[in-house]
């Protein structure tokens, strides 16, 4: 643990902080992550299946496999990553969580606010006028019908998809605005999400990352943690703590 490098006399309980994550912070929660050797990309082409091309082509298909996601996240609970976090946000009263996962494990575990920057699977909407699924219907593998006659599909940002603008603009904000960015289980990858580490830093933050493995944004991380999220951020909860508390 180089915590040491951490200039915890340069921090205080007042920062704004942000909590940048990826599928990797759900990974010790049991969800394959995408780009990881045994992750969903290795089965299935992501252009087939998580793009409205896709969607248009075998609507069975993509329905068949959000369901199944959606079943694991259902049954897989938060881990230490995600309650590290709750404690960080005791500390850091002014912090976020900025996720493009769509598992809804952060909110489950009690962070708050989430900006979900790629949707969410436990939710629907129509294909064709954007209208939610009823939140009581339940989600099956099988094609349903909006009243306006166009098909639900995942409430999920696809490949070539605009990310929601509002909580886009949110996320850059927050990142611009932050003292410390914690960039967590991210290949760091996938735009403009992965524009806000850079963003983040570039503006005067002290960027921590977290991740078993480098990515593009590594060399440049003020502290990059070759290690699993739910191993580094209770020991980092506990720095932090010691220090600012
Ligand atoms: C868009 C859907 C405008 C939901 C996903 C600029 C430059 C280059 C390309 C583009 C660009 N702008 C747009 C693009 C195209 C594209 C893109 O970025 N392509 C990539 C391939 C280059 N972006 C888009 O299409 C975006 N839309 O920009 O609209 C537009 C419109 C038309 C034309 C162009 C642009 C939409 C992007 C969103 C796509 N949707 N998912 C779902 O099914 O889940 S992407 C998918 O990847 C997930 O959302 C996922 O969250 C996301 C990012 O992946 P990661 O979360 O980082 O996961 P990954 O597996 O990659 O990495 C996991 C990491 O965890 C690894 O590093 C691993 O080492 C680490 N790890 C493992 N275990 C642990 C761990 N870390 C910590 N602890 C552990 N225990
Ligand atoms: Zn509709």
């Amino acid at each position: 643990m180089n915590a040491l490098r951490i200039p915890f006399d340069k921090f205080s309980k007042e920062n704004r902080v942000v909590f940048f994550s990826g599928a990797g912070i759900s990974a010790e929660s049991g969800i394959s992550t995408f780009r990881d050797p045994d992750g969903y990309w290795a089965k299935y082409d992501p252009m087939k299946l998580a793009s409205p091309e896709g969607f248009q082509q075998n609507p069975k298909l993509v329905l068949r496999w959000y369901a199944e996601r959606a079943k694991v996240a259902r049954k897989t609970k938060p881990n230490l990553g995600h309650h590290a976090i709750t404690n960080f946000q005791k500390l850091f009263s002014r912090s976020m969580v900025i996720t493009q996962n769509v598992d809804s494990l952060h909110a489950r575990a009690g962070n708050e606010p989430v900006l979900e920057l790629h949707g969410n699977i436990h939710r629907q909407k129509c294909f064709k006028c954007g209208d939610l699924m009823n939140p009581e219907q339940k989600i099956e593998a099988t094609l349903s019908y909006c009243n306006c006659g166009g098909m639900f599909r995942p409430d999920v940002v696809w490949f070539g998809e605009n990310l929601p603008r509002r909580i886009l603009l949110e996320a850059y904000q927050a990142s611009i605005d932050c003292q410390i960015f914690f960039s967590i289980g991210t290949s760091t990858q996938i735009y403009p999400a992965a524009q806000l580490p850079f963003e983040a830093q570039n503006h005067g933050a002290f960027v921590i990352e977290i991740n078993p493995e480098p990515t593009p944004f590594s060399n440049q991380a003020d502290v990059s943690f070759r290690a699993p999220a739910g191993e580094v951020l209770p020991k980092l909860y506990e720095e932090f703590h010691a220090a600012l508390a």
